[in-house]
């Protein structure tokens, strides 16, 4: 049985860059479809009793079962993103990124543009990652519900919901604004900072 977590800020937290309505909904209605609709499909299975990450790596790349992997995913997806953000969030890592961040984009700012210009420039749903692959930070974009762990050794720092419902009613068809948004004022560093621990430990 998969379980909705709670959002770790109050609805209206993230304001004014992702409005009150906007976290309801996609909290309570998406992310609760998503959690819900798993439930339904691993019920009386094998994977019934079995953790989101293990459903999607079972599953992932199987045609007869990608009904069950886009759901999980979704559902997985969208706890790793509320975590991504914060009230308190934007600016810039901490000194634990320094070194990767010059190595791989330049600098902060390097890393910036380029997680800007995925989250705008990937065509339809999906979602704009950093992520640690191989020692190095490295951005990416993902198609729909796939998460990063499935492709290569991709470990998820951060990431940004570039689906429509995650922005439509606060920013219309305005994708850039909503992505400039997030990643100068809300982006969460801290969270970013303890996966990038996790997973040199
Ligand atoms: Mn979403």
């Amino acid at each position: 049985m998969i379980t909705l977590p709670a959002l770790p800020y109050a609805y209206d937290a993230l304001e004014p860059c992702i409005s009150r309505r906007t976290l309801a909904l996609h909290h309570d209605k998406h992310h609760a479809a998503y959690v819900d609709k798993t439930n339904e499909l691993i019920e009386g299975t094998a994977l019934a009793g079995a953790d989101l990450e293990t459903i999607i790596r079972r599953t992932h790349g199987d045609e007869s079962r990608k009904q069950l992997f886009n759901q999980a995913a979704q559902a997985w997806n969208h706890g790793f993103y509320w975590r991504s953000l914060s009230p308190e969030g934007g600016g810039k890592p901490d000194e634990a990124f320094d070194t990767l961040l010059a190595d791989g984009f330049g600098g902060f700012e390097g890393l910036r543009d380029a997680l800007v210009e995925a989250a705008i420039g990937h065509f339809g749903s999906g979602w704009a990652w950093v992520t640690l692959e191989g020692g190095a930070l490295r951005i990416r974009d993902t198609h729909d519900a796939v998460p990063p762990f499935c492709e290569g050794d991709a470990v998820p720092l951060l990431c940004i919901d570039v689906w429509e419902h995650a922005y439509y009613l606060d920013y219309q068809n305005v994708r850039p604004d909503y992505v400039k948004a997030v990643i100068d004022e809300r982006l969460n560093w801290e969270f970013a900072a303890a996966n990038l621990r996790a997973a040199r430990r």
